[in-house]
């Protein structure tokens, strides 16, 4: 990628802020992550917890407000499951009505609303009959999903039927670290396929229902594309270590869902109801690409040794921060998919806010090189707007514009909120970020 020597402005219409997802926000919920939290001793960093969150449940009105101030003009949520459906087959209409009131103030604010519908998360009873490798998952999840579309389908024209599918797969059936906790090649492959499954019958659900209530539905999932490559190109052995993960990761379930078929290895090709036509445009989640080498020490892993990529300066989460990849990932959807393209989530975990100001630069420069080599990119949804719950690593990383207070719940900007603030606002790009926000900081990540 040659590095843009003037400021480029975004394309017309382009949706441009924030995406948050109601676990790591909210506070108050009673789901498997909470219950997972619970377990003693802790399997989160510093015995993080979501008890309160950021309280952004209570909040949303001045959260919200705060990002239209901020000249942004579209903002990803989810909504919570295990609030609206709090046991099987029963429906809490308070909680439909919280995320009726979540659209509708996006909408007052001047916030284009981008919905999903699970972030990681699941109701604590279907988890317990075995979460979504339950043979019921999808059909219990065309049911939510379609209560959600028949109350907020009017308004909502983006939606998100699941958040990372791979990563849920992977983090909690292979690596182990996110509940329920299992290791094992098998059940990852059942955990991709009801995935897959969920997806088809939450899209069809959306669509039809939307549909009914006047709405025009646009459903994807967020998919994360984090290129496997290997971390020595002529060795076959790291080549072909990184192949598999890489298909599996970053394309079996793209390549399903544009097939209509549950694809090798996880199925035999067989159709999937309701999954031809479930993409009407891809959401894409994007930080950082992997490096994989042959490990023989690892046949659970079947042999691939995940690592950031040594030559490239890193974020406090150790990613390496690799903005190039971004266009490279663009294109390459684009390419398989004609799909236009969105992408709902960016960002970087900047523990003193130093990365943070040249990493969105940078990265929405390689959007707009997408951009001009021909990919249909619709918008950018940064990650995230406020400090919040990182999963496993409790609050120890920090993805926001603003840092939040945990004891008084107060939002404070950070310098590199600033900027954003301006690109929101001008709908323009700079070349760089300004050097008064980056210059020992970035020096000092080894960034440039
Ligand atoms: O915080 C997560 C989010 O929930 C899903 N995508 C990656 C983010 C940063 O790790």
């Amino acid at each position: 990628m040659g590095e843009a020597v003037t400021s480029r402005r975004l394309p017309p219409d382009f949706l441009i802020g924030c995406a948050t997802a109601a676990h790591q926000v909210e506070g108050g919920i009673d789901n498997d992550w909470s219950a997972f939290e619970r377990q003693v001793p802790s399997p989160i960093a510093a015995g993080g917890r979501t008890t309160r969150a950021i309280d952004h449940h209570s909040r949303y009105r001045e959260d919200l407000a705060q990002l239209a101030a901020a000249a942004q003009n579209a903002h990803r949520f989810s909504i919570e499951w295990a609030r609206v459906e709090p046991s099987p087959g029963v429906f809490d209409r308070a909680a439909l009505d919280h995320y009726g009131d979540v659209v509708r103030v996006c909408r007052d604010v001047g916030l284009e609303p981008v919905v999903t519908l699970q972030h990681f998360t699941l109701p604590r009873w279907l988890a317990e009959r075995g979460g979504i490798r339950a043979p019921d998952a999808p059909a219990l999840f065309a049911r939510y999903a379609a209560l959600c579309a028949d109350v907020i389908g009017a308004q909502v024209r983006w939606w998100v039927t699941i958040n990372e599918p791979a990563v849920l797969a992977v983090q909690g059936y292979l690596d182990g670290q996110w509940p329920p906790a299992q290791q094992s090649l098998t059940q990852m492959f059942q955990a991709f396929g009801g995935l897959l499954r969920m997806h088809a019958a939450g899209a069809l659900a959306v669509h039809r229902t939307a549909t009914q209530r006047g709405g025009e539905a646009l459903v994807s999932v967020a998919h994360h594309e984090r290129r496997q490559r290997p971390l020595r190109d002529s060795n076959l052995l790291d080549r072909a270590a990184a192949a598999f993960p890489d298909f599996l990761f970053n394309r079996w379930f793209l390549r399903s869902c544009l097939s209509g078929r549950m694809l090798p290895p996880v199925g035999l090709g067989e159709r999937v109801a309701g999954l031809d036509g479930s993409l009407d445009y891809l959401g894409v989640n994007y930080y950082t690409e992997d490096v994989i080498s042959f490990d023989p020490a690892l046949p659970g892993m079947l042999f691939a040794h995940r690592d950031n990529d040594p030559a490239l300066p890193h974020s406090s989460f150790e990613w390496a921060i690799n903005p190039a990849g971004l266009r490279r990932a663009l294109l390459a959807l684009w390419h398989e998919t004609r799909l236009p393209l969105l992408i709902t989530e960016n960002g970087v975990a900047d523990e003193h806010d130093e990365l943070r100001a040249a990493y969105v630069v940078d990265h929405l420069n390689a959007v707009l090189d997408a951009v001009d080599a021909g990919a249909d990119v619709r918008g950018y949804l940064h990650w995230t707007a406020w400090d919040n719950f990182e999963w496993a690593e409790g609050y120890t990383k920090k993805f926001g514009f603003w840092s939040v207070d945990r004891e008084t719940m107060a939002r404070h900007p950070k310098p590199s909120s600033a900027l954003y603030e301006e690109i929101c606002r001008s709908g323009v790009v700079p070349a760089r970020a300004p050097d008064w926000l980056t210059a020992s900081t970035i020096e000092r990540a080894g960034a440039r």
